[in-house]
């Protein structure tokens, strides 16, 4: 056996295709992040988050820190969900301490045609490059996620023009033109749909789609507008396996389960025994409170090992229920990690 496989840890692949496994495989959503002291070194020296995603140098060290540092089962590609605008015509800013700002929003018909789908092939080689660089250094170690936000989430954004917490732009905007809405979700689909074969062609395992703002859509408008286009990603992407989390979306996830995807992810909210009735063949991904990586050591290992024996063995992929936050300590969330690959299921 050469080097590369027996370093080969496909935990996270195995759990996406249903084989049995002897533990779950781990990572963490924002796990290339603040809370990491080497992360804002290197951040330090980019100058900016926006410049560290446009240098693939940059962006492949800051995928690699959390394999290397805490241990995970899993790569995730350093970037953001909101390359996308951009890359079609809506540039956005990061401010600091705030989040992003889009200095021009679309709400319109006419504010539409300014924007342009094809353009993601060219617009997000910075991507694909750090993809590639990611990959060799990898060599095989762990598995590789690429991921995009979902059409839904993309919206807020777009027309919004700010993070928020209600999002009334694009709520007001499902209700008053729904033509405009759906003629803007189709433009963030199409690109989409191109962004994610280009990380795939670029070496991707796997890939999640987040739509962090499910939860602020009823049943009847999230059936509307945002599954829809969830499905047709799910549809377009045949090569490797997909992980949907719609967060707060508890009241859909019976819709979420038929969808062409392997793995569903679940917020801090969703219990258990609640998901595996609604979703008979998919594996979960989830789904700790993130605020445990505050607690004290016994209660991240009692909590851990609790969450892990909820769910079957081979149909779970053990994260928080949403990301990191920036004041968190690393050497908490080595203790998660390390309680997951210290547990065995039982038979
Ligand atoms: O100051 C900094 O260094 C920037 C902080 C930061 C980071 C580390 C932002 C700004 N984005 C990211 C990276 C990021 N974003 C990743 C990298 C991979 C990893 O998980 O380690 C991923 C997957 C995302 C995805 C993302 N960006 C989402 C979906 C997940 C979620 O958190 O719900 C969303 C909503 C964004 C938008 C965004 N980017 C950054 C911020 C602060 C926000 C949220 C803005 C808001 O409050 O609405």
């Amino acid at each position: 056996m050469n080097q590369t496989a027996l370093l080969k840890n496909e935990l996270l692949l195995q759990v996406a295709s249903g084989k049995e496994v002897e533990r779950p495989p781990v990572w963490i959503m924002r796990q290339a992040g603040r809370y990491l002291p080497e992360y804002m070194a290197v951040r330090k020296k980019a100058g900016s988050f926006r410049a560290m995603i446009k240098q693939p140098e940059l962006a492949a060290e800051v995928t690699l820190q959390p394999v290397d540092i805490i241990g995970v089962d899993a790569a995730i590609i350093f970037s953001d969900i909101l390359v996308i605008p951009e890359a079609i015509g809506l540039p956005y800013q990061m401010i600091p301490g705030k989040g992003p700002f889009f200095p021009s929003t679309v709400r319109n018909s006419q504010e539409l045609k300014g924007l342009h789908p094809v353009a993601a092939e060219s617009n997000l080689n910075d991507t694909y490059e750090a993809l590639n660089i990611v990959k060799k250094e990898l060599n095989g170690r762990v598995p590789l996620i690429g991921f995009a936000g979902a059409p839904w989430t993309i919206f807020c954004y777009m027309t919004e023009g700010s993070g928020s917490k209600t999002f009334p732009v694009p709520k007001s905007l499902l209700y008053q033109d729904a033509v405009f809405s759906h003629s803007l979700l189709e433009k963030i689909t199409e690109a989409t749909i191109i962004y994610l074969k280009g990380q795939v062609a670029a070496g991707v395992d796997i890939i999640q789609i987040f739509d962090s703002w499910a939860g602020i859509l009823d049943v009847d408008t999230y059936h509307e507008f945002g599954l829809p286009y969830i499905k047709r990603i799910c549809d377009a992407i045949q090569e490797v396996p997909k992980i949907v989390f719609a967060k707060g979306a508890f009241f859909a996830l019976s819709s979420l389960a038929e969808l062409d995807c392997q793995v569903i992810g679940l917020d801090w909210q969703t219990e258990a025994a609640f998901a595996m009735e609604h979703v008979k063949k998919q594996a979960f991904q989830g789904n700790l409170d993130p605020c445990i990586v505050y607690a004290p050591d016994e209660v991240i290992v009692t909590r851990t090992k609790a969450l892990m024996n909820k769910f079957p063995k081979g149909r779970h992929i053990v994260n928080l229920g949403h990301g990191m936050y920036p004041d968190m300590k690393p050497d908490k969330l080595k203790l998660l990690v390390k309680t997951v690959k210290e547990f065995r299921y039982n038979s």
